[in-house]
C-alpha cells in the first residue's frame, strides 16, 4: 500500500483554493489566446468580443497564464510537497496570510486590467504605463508567495536537525531550489516596482530610466522561466519514472541539476536585451556566454530522464535500441498524469532548441521581436509547463477532495491535443517569424495590414497556421476544463489526502555533502550575480536614455503613413 497523507481540514481548503482560483482564471487566459490568433489570421477584425482591445486581451493572456497561474501552482505544489514528504504541514496562520496576499494582489491587478487602464502586457515595460493597482497587485501576488516561502524555511531547518544523515528528500530541493531563486529574483522586480513603476503611476515623478526599469525587470525576468520549470522537473524527476514503471536513473545528477538552476538562472538577463542602447557588448557577450551554462542542467536532464524512461520501459519487457519509447503507459486512464509530462518534455526538445537558437547573439538579431520568439516561449510555457501543472492540479485536485475525475479518457487525452495545437501554433509563429513577422503587434496599425502598402503576403500562410493551432489548443483547453471543473462536482469517492508517485533511485548512491546543502550554491549565485549585473547596473545608470515620459496605449492607433 502505497503512502498517503491525511490533511487538516484548514490546509486541505487553502491547497483546494490555490488549485481553484487559477484555474477560474485560465478560462479567461485561453480564450484571449484564441482571439490572438484569429485576429492575426485576419478572422476576425477586432478581439473586442469582451469589449477588450487588443493589447488588453493580450495583458490578460501573458499575466493570467504566465503569471498568476503559475504562482498559485507553485504555492499549492509546495505546500503539498512540504506535508508529503517531509510529513510537516506549514503554519496554517501563515499559510491563510499567503493566500490572502496573492489573492487581494491579483484581484486588484485584475481590476484596472478589465477596466482597460492597465494594457502594459505581462513585461510591464516602461513607458507603457499602468494605473498604480496594477503593480501594487503584482507586488502583493509576489509578496504572498513569499510569505509561502518563509513559512517552509523552518520545517526544512527543523527536518534536518532532526535527519542529520540522510539526503534531504528529491522534491523538497527541487522546491528550494525554486524558491531561492524566486526569491533572488523578484528583489530585483521589487526594486523596479516599489522605487520606479508605482511613484510614476502616482505621479510623483515624471519621467523614467528605461533601460533601468528594463534591467532589473529581466534580471527578474529569465529566472521567472525557471520558477515555472523547476516545479515540472520535480515531477520529471521524482514522479516520471514511478509512472513509467522504472526508477530514477540518477538521484545524484538530479540533484545537481537543480543546484546549478540557482547557480546559472539569474545571471542571463541581459540576453533579452541584445539589441537595446545602453548595455556594452562585452556585457551582452558575457550573459550570452552564462546563457549557455544555463542550458546544461536541462541537458543534464533530456539524458538522466530519457535513461529512467528506458528503465521503465526495459522492466517492462522492451528491448532494442528504440522500444523503449513505444513502450510507455500512453494510454493507461489511470495514469493520465504519465503523458501530461512525457509529451511536455516531447515539446521541450523543441523549445530548449530554439532557445538556444535564442541565445546565440547573431542569430538573436535575426529573430528577436519577431514572432519566432513567440513560438520559442509556447514551446516552453505553454509546453512543458503549462502541461506539467495542469496534469498535476488535477490530479491533486483528485485526491485532496477525495473524489475522482468523472471524464478519466477525456484527462487523458487532453495532452495529446495540446500538443498537435502546439505543433501548429508554433510552427506557425516561428516560420513567421523567420519571414519578419512581429510578436506583439497590433493588425490595425502596421504592415500586417492587408489595406496597407506595406503588407507581406507571405505571412498570411503562417498566421492561418498559427490560427488552426489556437483552436486545436481552444478545443483541448475545453476538455481539460471538463475534467478539472466535472471532478469538483462529482460525488466523493475516499478521503482527503496526498499522494504523490515516488520514485525509487536505480543506485543506492552515497550522500555527497555538496549535492545536499544550498547555501554554497548560493554564494556562487551572489559572486556570479555582482560578475554579471555589475557593469550592466553601471551602464544603463551612465546612459542618456533616463528621462522618458510616460505612454499609454491606445486603440486604435494611427495608421502608418504610406511610404
Ligand atoms: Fe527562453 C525568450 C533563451 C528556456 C521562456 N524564453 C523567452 C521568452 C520566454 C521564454 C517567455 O537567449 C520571451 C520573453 C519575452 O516576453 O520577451 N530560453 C533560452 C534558453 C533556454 C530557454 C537558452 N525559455 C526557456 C524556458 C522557458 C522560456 C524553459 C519557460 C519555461 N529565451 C532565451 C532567449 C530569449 C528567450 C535568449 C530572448 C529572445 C529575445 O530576443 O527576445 C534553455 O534553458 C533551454 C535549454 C533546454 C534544452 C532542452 C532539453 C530537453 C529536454 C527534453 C528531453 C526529452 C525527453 C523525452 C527525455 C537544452 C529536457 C524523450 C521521450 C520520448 C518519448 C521521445
Amino acid at each position: 500500500m502505497e503512502r498517503v497523507v491525511k490533511l487538516s481540514r484548514f490546509t486541505q481548503r487553502i491547497l483546494w483554493w490555490e488549485l481553484f482560483i487559477p484555474t477560474v482564471l485560465l478560462v479567461l487566459g485561453v480564450y484571449h489566446g484564441l482571439l490572438q490568433t484569429l485576429y492575426r489570421a485576419g478572422i476576425i477584425q477586432s478581439t473586442s468580443f469582451l469589449g477588450l482591445e487588443y493589447y488588453q486581451g493580450l495583458t490578460l493572456h501573458g499575466v493570467i497564464n504566465a503569471v498568476v497561474y503559475t504562482t498559485f501552482f507553485a504555492v499549492a505544489f509546495g505546500n503539498a510537497l512540504f506535508i508529503y514528504y517531509l510529513e510537516k504541514e506549514p503554519k496554517p496562520l501563515w499559510n491563510g496570510l499567503s493566500f490572502g496576499l496573492m489573492t487581494l494582489g491579483t484581484i486588484l491587478a485584475a481590476i484596472p486590467m478589465l477596466s482597460g487602464d492597465a494594457s502594459v502586457l505581462y513585461t510591464f515595460y516602461p513607458p507603457l504605463k499602468a494605473h498604480p493597482a496594477f503593480y501594487i497587485g503584482a507586488a502583493l501576488l509576489i509578496v504572498g508567495s513569499w510569505v509561502a516561502f518563509f513559512n517552509w524555511i523552518p520545517l526544512y531547518l527543523e527536518w534536518h536537525r532532526e535527519n542529520p544523515d540522510k539526503k534531504i528528500p528529491l522534491a523538497i530541493l527541487g522546491i528550494m531550489a525554486t524558491f531561492i531563486i524566486w526569491l533572488v529574483a523578484t528583489a530585483a522586480v521589487a526594486v523596479e516596482v516599489l522605487f520606479m513603476l508605482i511613484p510614476w503611476s502616482l505621479g510623483w515623478i515624471n519621467t523614467i530610466n528605461i533601460p533601468l526599469s528594463r534591467t532589473l525587470f529581466w534580471f527578474f525576468g529569465h529566472p521567472l522561466v525557471y520558477f515555472w520549470l523547476l516545479p515540472v522537473y520535480i515531477m520529471y524527476y521524482v514522479m516520471l519514472p514511478k509512472l513509467s514503471g522504472g526508477k530514477l536513473f540518477s538521484d545524484n545528477a538530479a540533484r545537481l541539476v537543480f543546484l546549478l538552476f540557482i547557480v546559472f538562472s539569474i545571471p542571463v538577463g541581459v540576453h533579452h536585451q541584445f539589441t537595446e542602447p545602453g548595455l556594452s557588448k562585452d556585457t551582452k557577450l558575457l550573459h550570452s556566454l552564462f546563457t549557455f551554462f544555463v542550458a546544461v542542467p536541462s541537458l543534464i536532464t533530456a539524458f538522466t530522464v530519457a535513461a529512467s524512461l528506458e528503465h521503465g520501459a526495459w522492466s517492462r519487457g522492451a528491448r532494442g535500441l528504440f522500444s523503449w519509447m513505444f513502450k510507455q503507459p500512453y494510454w493507461d486512464k489511470d495514469k493520465y498524469l504519465f503523458p501530461y509530462l512525457v509529451m511536455g518534455l516531447v515539446i521541450f526538445i523543441f523549445g530548449g532548441f530554439t532557445g538556444i537558437v535564442n541565445a546565440s547573439y547573431n542569430m538573436n538579431l535575426v529573430v528577436h521581436n519577431t514572432s519566432w520568439i513567440s513560438g520559442h516561449f509556447h514551446l516552453t510555457v505553454a509546453g512543458p509547463v503549462i502541461l506539467g501543472m495542469l496534469g498535476m492540479a488535477l490530479y491533486m485536485m483528485e485526491h485532496i477532495s477525495g473524489r475522482r475525475c468523472p471524464w478519466r479518457w477525456g484527462a487523458m487525452v487532453f495532452p495529446y491535443l495540446w500538443t498537435i495545437g502546439l505543433a501548429f501554433l508554433s510552427t506557425g509563429l516561428m516560420i513567421g517569424g523567420l519571414h519578419g513577422e512581429p510578436r506583439r503587434t497590433n493588425l490595425g496599425i502596421t504592415y500586417l495590414n492587408p489595406q496597407s502598402d506595406l503588407y507581406r503576403p507571405d505571412w498570411e500562410t503562417w498566421t492561418t497556421i498559427t490560427a488552426i493551432g489556437g483552436v486545436i489548443l481552444f478545443i483541448a483547453a475545453l476538455v481539460y476544463f471538463i475534467a478539472f471543473f466535472g471532478t469538483l462536482i462529482w460525488t466523493k469517492a475516499g478521503d482527503e489526502v496526498l499522494y504523490f508517485p515516488t520514485s525509487e533511485p536505480l543506485h543506492e548512491e552515497r550522500k555527497v555533502a555538496w549535492l545536499n546543502q544550498l547555501a554554497p550554491w548560493i554564494m556562487v549565485l551572489i559572486f556570479l550575480i555582482v560578475v554579471a549585473y555589475t557593469p550592466a547596473i553601471v551602464e544603463v545608470l551612465e546612459n542618456t536614455y533616463a528621462n522618458a515620459p510616460g505612454y499609454t496605449p491606445a486603440n486604435p492607433l494611427p495608421q502608418l503613413p504610406n511610404p
